[in-house]
């Protein structure tokens, strides 16, 4: 049996490895939502920050849902490759800096143990948007999401992430600890803002005035991730034996770009992230609009067009002229929603997003960027909509993207998202008249009023959706 990458391998030197000595890595980040973003991302600019000026910033990973990956660390001493690709080849990079992995439900109190100690200054979450269980129409808790549920009737024995979050800030402020910074990394907007006000509102449902120390004493600054990151598959790892001449259940293959924009609000200290390059601002929002518009909202496009047209990866849907013409006048119309973004030039980064689409070396598939719509379109699609109509523009761009996920959910028969049953059903409606995506707008919170409202709009959505078909 081949030998698993651990701390005993000898690692050959051309391979860059922690520079720091992991033995004497003490813990100061729970991370919650232990994935391949996290691992490529978050936890490489703290392998950096280590490696840089060392300081008890090891990582805590903490999995909501798998066990699996839980084991897997474990096993490897929580080692783990990244192996970063493009045109011009492969690096490999192991990283060290997550010292500790648990899986939340084998052991729920260990992960709360972690909150509690104040050792623990800042806590990151990566566990994308459908799992913080927002009401789609108010936007505070969604009594109807089944880990709101459970953590609203069980707070001391949490399943979610707000529900964590809250027992574990209950628990600091019972001892007289200081709080943690609470640090979103998902692609939501004003992402920090949104998990404030979900970890109050649980609060509140319990103690009023647990509600009110938090309001007062933790800060949840708002964060811009950039990176793509595929699932990782059987090749990433047969690619990472063979770079590392040992077993890494663990490898992902990503981009070698990356970006982090962080809001600097941090109580209780944070890592000097600025070493693998993060940019600390006072507000993210700027370039956050321009990720989830530019980046994202094309991401959805190509992926709809890719199902629609049986093209498995992003780089098939780039392969076709017409196809990167399409992604291009979306561009153009997101960027027409975008306000200046300090340091950045526009033309240039959207040229940039065309060439990262068409990588060669990721194979980013259509079907995992296609999954979760409901939670993922409106910030990327409806929102920057709504802001081109009210600046006086057609919005005809926004329109084909949401003709083009529409035709997906018709064509669908079954559907990755925690909305499918309404999605689905709405794709079943038959129609007598020529409003064709009638029950899709009727669908609650789904559509911001204004497009709800915008007839025009919305019969452009039913002439492309009629041309596509
Ligand atoms: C993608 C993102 O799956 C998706 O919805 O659009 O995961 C995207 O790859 C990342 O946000 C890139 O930073």
């Amino acid at each position: 049996m081949m030998e698993r990458l651990t701390a005993r391998t000898q690692l050959h030197g051309s391979i860059q490895s922690p520079a720091y000595d992991r033995q004497v890595l003490k813990p100061g980040i729970v991370h919650i939502g232990l994935g391949a973003f996290h691992r490529a991302h978050q936890a490489v600019y703290t392998d950096a920050a280590l490696a840089d000026g060392f300081g008890n910033w090891g990582i805590v990973g903490v999995s909501l849902r798998s066990t699996e990956i839980a084991h897997d660390m474990r096993a490897q001493d929580c080692l783990y490759s990244v192996v970063a690709r493009d045109r011009s080849g492969d690096s490999v990079r192991v990283v060290g800096s997550i010292v500790e992995a648990l899986a939340a439900s084998e052991d729920g109190e260990a992960v709360l143990a972690r909150l509690a100690d104040p050792a623990v200054c800042v806590v990151t979450l990566t566990v994308s948007e459908k799992a913080y269980g927002i009401d789609p129409v108010g936007g505070g808790l969604d009594h109807a999401h089944a880990a709101i549920v459970h953590d609203l009737k069980s707070p001391t024995r949490p399943i979610g992430v707000i529900g964590y979050l809250t027992e574990g800030l209950a628990r600091r402020r019972d001892a007289g600890q200081p709080p943690f910074t609470v640090l979103c990394c998902d692609n939501l907007p004003s992402n920090g803002r949104i998990v404030r006000r979900l970890v109050i509102e649980m609060a509140a449902a319990r103690d009023l005035s647990l509600a009110g120390w938090i309001e007062e004493n933790v800060s949840f600054p708002c964060s811009m991730v950039d990176r793509i990151v595929p699932a990782a598959t059987p090749e990433t790892r047969a690619r990472a034996e063979k770079l590392l001449g040992v077993e890494d259940r663990l490898s992902i293959e990503a981009e070698t770009f990356s970006q982090w924009v962080i809001e600097d609000d941090f109580v209780s200290g944070r890592p000097a992230w600025e070493a693998g390059g993060a940019l600390f601002v006072k507000d993210v929002e700027p370039y956050e609009k321009m990720k989830l518009r530019l980046l994202n909202g094309s991401h959805s496009l190509i992926a709809y067009l890719g199902q629609l047209h049986k093209l498995e990866f992003v780089r098939d849907v780039m392969g076709v002229p017409e196809n990167v013409a399409l992604v291009r006048r979306h561009m153009q119309a997101a960027v027409g929603t975008l306000d200046p973004v300090p340091g950045i030039d526009l033309a240039h980064y959207m040229d940039q997003l065309v060439e990262r689409f068409e990588n060669p070396a990721i194979a980013h598939r259509t079907l995992q960027i296609a999954m979760d719509g409901s939670q993922k379109l409106p910030q990327r699609l409806f929102q920057p909509a709504v802001d081109a109509l009210s600046s006086g523009s057609d919005g005809a761009a926004f329109a084909f993207a949401t003709a083009v996920w529409i035709a997906f959910l018709k064509q669908a028969g079954t559907l990755d998202d925690p909305r499918s049953g309404e999605l689905l059903k709405a794709a079943a409606d038959v129609v007598q008249t020529d409003d064709e995506t009638a029950s899709f707008f009727a669908v609650p919170g789904l559509f911001p009023a204004e497009l709800q409202a915008n007839r025009a709009w919305r019969d452009g959505v039913n002439s492309l959706l009629k041309s596509l078909a």
